[in-house]
């Protein structure tokens, strides 16, 4: 049990944590703890460990920008890296900046409570820690809560089951084992073709569909990788400045008014490109028309069709009900492919019917057992509010976040809450988070902390507070703009519709100009002396 007073609390030690860390210690000389449930540093990189995970991000862009010897130096090994190698890189990180000896591993933050008399926040852990901080900053990642649905039966079943989110770290051996896995999301999408490889028998629980486009994952070019280094300071400048944080535009044309072949060459060049180009450079009124849409979904069905061999088969695969985009793009690498092997079944909820029960040998679905030796659920997460949520915080007259945020997230600029003073989100809910490159919203946000903490102690100031109207109104702005996209129309982690009871409302903040617009807002707000604030 330690009572100590920090100038900051840290929660969480991944991409986001880390950095926060090294700039309020290192740049701004402060006394700061960071607590991490996990043992070593990583975040996602440390928790998610399923076969096939890897980044959906681009590794050059995918990596901190603020230390230019390392982005010279670094060498990433393929266009996206796998866990391992993210993870073994955030380690050189941690190792370079001598971050671990401010933070204390396998300790989770279990509550926190705002004193209104000494704008201190008092934070407690689960392993009897009570400190108190200036300034508490929430790196809790937005998908770092699991969801795990309570399966009727589950403690019935006699074989090993898994989370995607909580693979043990020895690894799981799949040969010759019977193979559930349930989910087809981004993470399933991922692992699917990997346990294929190795299963005797998999199958796959589908519930909802999605339209996956190809990785194409494999060896940069030397050339480029010589390019792409040489002009570091313009690849950071352009994806700080772009819509998502990425090297990707929209095509500055409606799908809709291009000739058959001109928008096939299109289609075909983004395919080709792999990686979000579909996605995230297409037509500009893909997001906008549900007629455009079609078009470019129709593009993807088409592809399946023609991947897939057994057209019942295909036809499951396609989704339906949903806009394309509306939903996180899953990355692919053989996914299609995977389901033309003998030994890989397809359970889709709407055709066979919805998983019924866990029973002690395997999972029933639409009236039929299927026997499995190991089950891997890949469910997803509470997206966003749920890791901040769980912290328990109690802020100005002991509110709670669940309080707070009970028809859906409210914050002021997805940094702040108000309610609770000097507490700050990183990538926090209505910030552009999740829709965007995440190291490049990270380093934004903590950036900007940073500043404002500076700008704080310089001034004398103890107390920094988003203003109820100033709230009010980013929040009516996040929701007027992602009402005129398609985006709130589908059942998507971003809608909070993946978890039961949880309210409808759109978590990220999809911004009329991106992440370059966003940054431009955060900084004209701190220009402004922190409009919407109120500093005390
Ligand atoms: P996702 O994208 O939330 O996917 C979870 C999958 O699990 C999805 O197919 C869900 O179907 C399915 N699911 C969830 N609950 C159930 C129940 N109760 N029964 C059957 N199927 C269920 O999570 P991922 O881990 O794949 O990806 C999360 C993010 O991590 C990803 O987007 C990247 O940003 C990194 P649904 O579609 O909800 O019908």
């Amino acid at each position: 049990m330690t009572s100590q007073n920090f100038d900051a609390v840290v929660i969480g030690a991944g991409f986001s944590g880390m950095y926060m860390l090294k700039s309020l210690r290192d740049t701004l000389g402060l006394k700061v703890r960071v607590y991490e449930a996990g043992e070593t540093v990583g975040g996602t990189w440390y928790w998610n460990r399923y076969p096939g995970a890897r980044c959906d991000s681009d590794s050059y862009i995918y990596c901190f920008t603020f230390d230019k010897q390392l982005l010279r130096e670094w060498e990433w090994s393929e266009r996206y890296p796998e866990q391992p190698e993210i993870l073994r890189y955030l380690e050189y990180v941690a190792k370079r900046h001598d971050l671990k000896r401010d933070i204390q591993f396998n300790t989770r933050v279990t509550g926190g409570q705002f004193d209104e008399t000494s704008n201190l926040w008092t934070v407690r852990t689960d392993k009897g820690d009570e400190v108190t901080a200036r300034h508490l900053i929430a790196a809790v990642g937005s998908l770092s809560d699991t969801n795990m649905p309570q399966f009727k039966g589950l403690e019935k079943f006699k074989g090993q089951w898994y989370h995607t989110s909580r693979f043990p770290h020895t690894g799981v051996d799949f040969t010759g084992k019977r193979v559930g896995v349930v989910g087809t999301g981004a993470t399933a999408v991922q692992a699917i073709p990997e346990i294929a490889q190795q299963a005797k028998q998999l199958v796959v629980f589908q519930r909802t569909a999605n339209y996956c486009v190809p990785a194409r994952n494999g060896k940069v070019a030397p050339e480029v990788v010589k390019a792409r280094k040489a002009d570091y300071a313009g690849v950071v400048k352009r994806i700080r400045e772009s819509f998502f944080g990425q090297e990707h535009y929209f095509i500055p044309k409606s799908v809709l008014e291009v000739t058959p072949e001109e928008r096939e060459r299109e289609f075909d060049r983004m395919w080709d490109a792999g990686g979000f180009a579909f996605w995230l450079a297409n037509y500009q009124d893909m997001f906008f028309s549900q007629q455009a849409n079609d078009v470019c979904a129709d593009y993807i069905k088409r592809k399946i069709r023609n991947t897939v061999k057994d057209p019942a088969v295909a036809e499951r695969l396609i989704p339906k009900g949903h806009a394309y985009g509306t939903k996180r793009q899953p990355l692919d690498t053989n996914y299609y492919e995977t389901f033309n092997k003998d030994n890989v079944l397809l359970v889709d909820a709407k055709t066979d019917g919805g998983i019924e029960e866990i029973s002690e040998s395997g999972i029933r679905a639409g009236g039929k057992e299927y026997p499995l030796d190991i089950i891997v659920f890949a469910t997803g997460f509470d997206a966003m509010t749920g890791p901040l949520k769980a912290l328990k915080l109690r802020g100005r007259g002991g509110r709670t976040l669940d309080q707070q945020w009970k028809d859906g997230p409210r914050s002021y600029l997805g940094i702040s809450v108000a309610g609770f003073p000097n507490f700050f989100t990183i990538t926090g809910p209505q910030s552009p988070s999740v829709l965007s490159n995440m190291p490049v919203s990270i380093e934004q946000h903590v950036e900007w902390i940073s500043d404002c903490i500076d700008t704080m102690r310089k001034t004398g100031k103890t107390s920094i507070e988003a203003i109820p109207k100033a709230q009010d109104q980013w929040v009516a702005h996040v929701n007027e703009v992602v009402n005129a996209t398609l985006m709130t129309g589908a059942n998507s982690w971003y809608m909070g519709a993946n978890i039961a009871g949880k309210p409808r409302a759109f978590l990220p903040y999809l911004g009329p100009e991106g992440v370059g617009g966003y940054r431009r807002k955060c900084d004209e707000v701190a220009a402004k002396g922190y409009e919407g604030f109120e500093l005390a």
